[in-house]
């Protein structure tokens, strides 16, 4: 919290009163209107980077000491060091690690929760949602709608490890959490694998489609798509100064983004690219798929390489360095921020 510069000094007469309308529950704005209405973004929470390294041996770990059934998740959840004990990578984000191992399933449930799956390490785990499961890639992109079922197994002779990020600090502001359990552990399947990218994710859609779903009828958004569509694009596209070559996931029925609380995007930034100073209302999670490089906020420098997970709070300037070629995973809540009318950002002099 700033300062509060502007709060009335006291006196015993205004102490007096104070004292007196506490106790009916009442307060007066002036002692507290500059942590309220701040003239720019002051938040609680910090740059900071998790290494894959230490949160996979912690990951390996919890596996001896817990099942995912009866964990209902295996998730070690990312808590932002300037927001503790609340299970929040940034102030209205949470973010976690998942492993499933071989033959293991985390059972069905479907909540208000939107949820996004990014994978980090493994190949063959499954993720089911509305009836059809869809097999998981390293840098597949899967998303869990809200209400929507969803259960993962993992048929692969290795454990598999995915970021998950969804907006669970979101919707606890808001009140609004429902949870519901299938009462078996997976869910029915009546839909052959690929059914919904076939559908939805070929510029084309069932042409009696309505307009305007809520969240994208896309649930994997495959990792080998989204990396050639921004290697296709650098033979042509000049790099952007602030984000090199920067793409949105999307929900192919409004054109939104993929999910209506949490935007997601992948960039490349080339070989040697230093970004221009950047900074937007919408605190960051990022995450690397390929290359090596650092991300300097503000006077913190965060060094990243494959599968660390980094955070860039709001309205703190950012700008990143890569060694060799670079790609890197991130969300956020602009998707709220821009419904909202309140996203900003400020490229700096770029
Ligand atoms: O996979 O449904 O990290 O419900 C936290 C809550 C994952 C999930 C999390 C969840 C899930």
């Amino acid at each position: 919290m700033p300062p509060q510069s502007t709060a009335p000094v006291d006196t015993a007469a205004r102490r007096a009163f104070y004292g007196k309308i506490d106790k009916a529950n009442i307060s007066a704005l002036w002692n507290n209107l500059a942590n309220l209405v701040t003239p720019e973004p002051a938040s609680a929470c910090v740059p900071y980077v998790w290494h894959y390294n230490a949160v996979r041996a912690a990951m390996i770990e919890a596996g001896g000491l817990i099942t995912a059934k009866e964990a209902e998740r295996r998730v070690l959840v990312f808590e932002n060091p300037g927001l503790r004990g609340q299970s929040k990578v940034t102030t209205s984000l949470y973010a976690g690690v998942q492993m499933v191992l071989p033959h293991e399933v985390a059972p069905s449930h479907r909540h208000s929760q939107s949820a996004l799956r990014f994978v980090l390490e493994g190949s063959g785990a499954y993720t089911a949602v509305n009836g059809e499961r869809t097999r998981m890639e390293v840098g597949d992109f899967i998303i869990t709608p809200s209400g929507a079922w969803h259960d993962h197994g993992n048929a692969s002779p290795d454990p598999m490890f995915w970021l998950d990020g969804l907006d669970i600090p979101l919707i606890q502001f808001l009140d609004a959490s429902f949870l519901e359990h299938l009462p078996e552990d997976e869910q029915p399947i009546n839909r052959p694998e690929g059914d919904a990218l076939a559908r939805f994710g070929a510029n084309m859609l069932p042409v009696d489609q309505k307009r305007g779903a809520t969240t994208s009828p896309i649930f994997n958004y495959p990792y080998a798509r989204s990396r050639e569509a921004l290697e296709q694009m650098r033979k042509s596209q000049a790099w952007d100064a602030c984000h090199g070559i920067k793409m949105r996931y999307v929900n192919p029925t409004n054109g939104d983004f993929a999910m209506p609380t949490i935007a997601a995007c992948l960039q490349l930034l080339p070989k040697g690219f230093k970004s221009s100073r950047y900074r937007s209302t919408d605190a960051t999670v990022f995450t690397a798929v390929e290359g090596t490089g650092r991300t300097r906020v503000g006077e913190t420098v965060l060094e990243w390489g494959p599968r660390d997970v980094f955070v860039v709070p709001s309205w703190k300037p950012v700008v990143h360095e890569v060694d060799g070629d670079a790609v890197l995973f991130s969300f956020s809540d602009r998707a709220v921020q821009d419904k909202l009318g309140i996203w900003r950002e400020d490229r700096g002099n770029a």
